[in-house]
């Protein structure tokens, strides 16, 4: 064997390896946290396509808490909600179908102040389905006289698509005077 073929034969084994080290992931973009497998992106729950840029519809969405973000510190007459002191928050959320609430009340918040931020957290496994069905919550007073006057009531989906998969979700009532934000997991 001449020593050119030796040679030759390495330059050869040198160039094929160094295509084989070549990275095939290094024109590969992966979106929504996917990461690159050998040239293919491989996507996290809830999220396909090439480039993980797609996202699946949940099979359930799971409320975990609420937040009332804003609230007006009187009603559209300018009365404050109670004549003495703040008015007393309590949440209901449910299908628009029919207004058929599926929570009973959260806890009640006495006494609160607007332009402060009040939370429940979800204790109770509570499924917001189906998932792609309109929702109502709304945000009252509770008073003593058994008419608990509504301060604000915001509509949501559970899902829509255009949102995609955010970890919590802002509403407004449509007024613009009370958000709402709920937050909320995922299984698929
Ligand atoms: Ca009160
Ligand atoms: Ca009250």
């Amino acid at each position: 064997m001449s020593k050119y073929y030796v040679i030759i034969v390495s330059l050869i084994l040198a160039f094929s390896c160094s295509d084989d080290i070549s990275d095939p992931c290094a024109n590969v973009v992966c979106l929504n946290g996917g990461g690159c497998n050998n040239g293919k992106c491989a996507c996290p729950p809830g999220y396909l396509g090439d480039d993980c840029g797609l996202t699946m519809q949940p099979k359930k969405v799971r409320l975990t808490k609420i937040q009332v973000t804003k609230f007006p510190p009187t009603n559209t007459n300018g009365e404050a909600w109670d004549s003495n002191d703040g008015p007393d928050l309590y949440v209901n959320l449910g299908l628009v179908d029919g207004f058929s609430y599926l929570t009973t009340e959260f806890e009640r918040i006495n006494n609160a102040i607007s332009g402060q931020v009040y939370e429940w957290d979800i204790e109770i496994i509570y499924e917001l389905e189906p998932v792609t069905s309109d929702f109502v919550v709304d945000l009252r007073d509770h008073d003593d006289t058994g008419f608990h006057p509504l301060i604000g009531r915001g509509l949501f989906k559970p899902y829509d698509p255009t949102r995609g998969l955010p970890a919590s979700i802002t509403i407004e009532s449509s007024s613009g005077l009370v958000s709402f934000r709920l937050y909320v997991s995922y299984s698929f």
